[in-house]
């Protein structure tokens, strides 16, 4: 292995491990209900947004769905930023307005999250068009869930972004579940989305979403041929969510998934794959992480809420 190639493996496990912790403390936190919004972790789905968002440029543009601080993180957002915006405070990236849900903060390229299912698409296929009218080179990757591409705009965004040829990566994280419901009852055994993808012209490939080198040469090739001018690419990435779907919690216990099933993806959790590839000092690791995260949550906790004049901001007013 070359230098090159052992810094990279590294990087890209740090960056796993930094936001696996950072969820793991929210999850921890969560109880004392200072997060006064929903939470989806992405707890076991990491490698997806590392492998993708490192393959891309700091001036690419990111959309992200409810499932979003992994995105934001990878993409290099600001760890101080996004606590504070899920504590609702001033000083959030979204001014504590948002909430885990949608994070904006234009300065690394995320222009925006939405936990409409299917949202992200269209949003990202329309910035696309806009960074092609204006002749931009920014490539945009477009974050959703296997649950999207149950929604008439996955067809409808697919089609427009093959029309005009836009730069855009979709990146669909296929983790079997839309809440409670597992693919099988939401869509016919048959249904490749890839191919769907292919119909409309657009080059499409799938990967395993718990390698993260994998997933970051599917990504690179991807936005290469996208710089190249070639149009849209589409890439699916099965992996796997450890815990419930909307909170800190293990949900195990009631019955829509089997402990054998949870298990058997604990086995390929992306973060032990990637360990097995580099010698790390693991320890050192998670400390300087582990001293990131007490700041990013006191900050948080310090920071004022936001002031809110209702006189000029309610529309009921
Ligand atoms: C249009 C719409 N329908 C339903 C919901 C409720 N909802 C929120 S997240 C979610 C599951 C989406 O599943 P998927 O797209 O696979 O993403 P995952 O949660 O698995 O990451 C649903 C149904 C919603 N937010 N928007
Ligand atoms: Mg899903």
């Amino acid at each position: 292995m070359t230098q090159t190639q052992q810094s990279l493996s590294l990087d890209l496990y740090r960056e796993m491990v930094r936001i696996r912790m950072i969820e793991e403390a929210i999850a921890e936190k969560y109880p004392e209900q200072k997060m006064r919004c929903p939470v989806h972790l992405s707890i076991g789905q990491e490698a997806v947004a590392v492998g993708v968002c490192k393959a891309a440029l700091h001036t690419d543009y990111l959309i992200s769905n409810h499932r979003a601080h992994a995105h934001y993180l990878a993409k290099g957002g600001d760890l101080k930023a996004m606590i504070a915006e899920i504590y609702g405070k001033s000083t959030g990236c979204c001014s504590g307005r948002g909430g885990s849900m949608h994070l904006v903060d234009k300065s690394v390229g995320m222009y925006g999250s939405t936990p409409i299912v299917g949202g992200s698409l269209p949003v990202g296929v329309g910035l696309a068009f806009a960074t092609h009218l204006k002749q931009e080179k920014n490539v945009t990757l477009i974050f959703f869930g296997e649950g999207s591409t149950e929604e008439g705009v996955f067809a409808e965004s697919l089609n427009f972004a093959a029309l005009k040829k836009l730069p855009v990566l979709f990146v669909c994280e296929n983790n079997f579940y839309s809440v409670y419901s597992p693919l099988e009852v939401r869509q016919p055994q048959e249904r490749d989305r890839a191919a769907i993808a292919r119909a409309h012209g657009i080059l499409a490939k799938t990967g395993n979403g718990n390698d993260v080198e994998e997933v970051h040469l599917l990504a690179q090739e991807a936005i290469q041929s996208i710089r190249e001018g070639k149009g849209p690419v589409f890439l699916e990435f099965t992996t796997y969510r450890h815990r419930e779907h909307c909170g800190p919690n293990f949900d195990n216990n009631i019955g829509y998934r089997t402990e054998d099933e949870f298990h058997s993806w604990e086995k390929k959790c992306p973060i032990q794959f990637q360990s097995q590839r580099v010698q790390a000092d693991i320890n050192g690791i998670r400390s300087s992480i582990l001293t990131e995260i007490e700041e990013a949550f006191a900050y948080a906790e310090k920071s004022p809420l936001p002031q809110f004049d209702i006189e000029k901001e309610s529309p009921y007013a």
